[in-house]
């Protein structure tokens, strides 16, 4: 089973990677702000509380997350793996899934790190809102987005690192470039069963 956790910044290509990816391997999506988006689409109870963070940038309570990623695993047991896009967005979301996945004995395979500065993402986000419609798009909720990736979700690198599963790419490029980046590593991760 490939379980592959795509970390990085607000805007750093997750989604778009992320989409490449499954077509490739043929692995499950789980997009914690996909899921999220749906929730608040259909007018949820959980979406209603969930749209109150994110339209000020700030992370969904890590219970709401975890419970919708617990959820998930539950019910695509038979998956050939995993892409998780956006989460866990921090250690403690980190903790809980390692947990979760020490269950099915499958654990995670590798941690894709893209690593893109501040202006870009800024700049990309930015030219994004411009057609996406989303509410989190604009320039001063970036920003916040970016300040809680740094406060919150960056400590998550150390938590893979010390289980010498990170690996860093450089984000920047067309993204067939980066797209080549992440399968090399792919490619010569170990495979590992509990
Ligand atoms: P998300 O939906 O997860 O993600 P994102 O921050 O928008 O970034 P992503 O990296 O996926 O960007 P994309 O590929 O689209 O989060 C939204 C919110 O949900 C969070 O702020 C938070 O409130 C909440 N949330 C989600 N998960 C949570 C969790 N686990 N815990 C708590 N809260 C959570 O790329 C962005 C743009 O760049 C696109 O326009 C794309 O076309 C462009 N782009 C991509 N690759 C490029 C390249 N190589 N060159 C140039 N442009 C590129």
């Amino acid at each position: 089973m490939l379980n592959i956790i795509l970390f990085g910044p607000p805007g750093a290509g997750k989604g778009t990677q992320s989409e490449k990816l499954i077509a490739k391997y043929k692995l499950l999506h789980l997009s914690t702000g996909d899921l999220l988006r749906s929730e608040i689409a259909a007018n949820t109870p959980l979406g209603i509380e969930a749209k109150k963070f994110m339209d000020e940038g700030k992370l969904v309570p890590d219970e709401v997350v975890i419970g919708m990623i617990e959820n998930k695993l539950e019910a695509h047991h038979d998956a050939a793996g995993f892409i998780f896009d956006g989460f866990p967005r921090t250690v403690a979301q980190a903790k809980a899934l390692d947990e979760l996945l020490a269950k099915h004995g499958h654990p995670i395979t590798a941690m894709v790190a893209m690593e893109v500065p501040h202006v870009e993402l800024v700049k990309r986000l930015v030219n994004r809102g411009l057609t996406s419609g989303r509410s989190d798009d604009t320039e001063e909720v970036i920003n916040k987005r970016i300040d809680e990736y740094e406060s919150k979700t960056r400590p998550v690198a150390k938590h893979y690192e010390t289980q010498q599963k990170f690996s860093p790419i450089n984000g920047i490029g067309e993204v067939e470039e980066v797209f080549d980046r992440i399968i090399e590593i792919i490619n010569n991760a170990p495979i590992i069963s509990l």
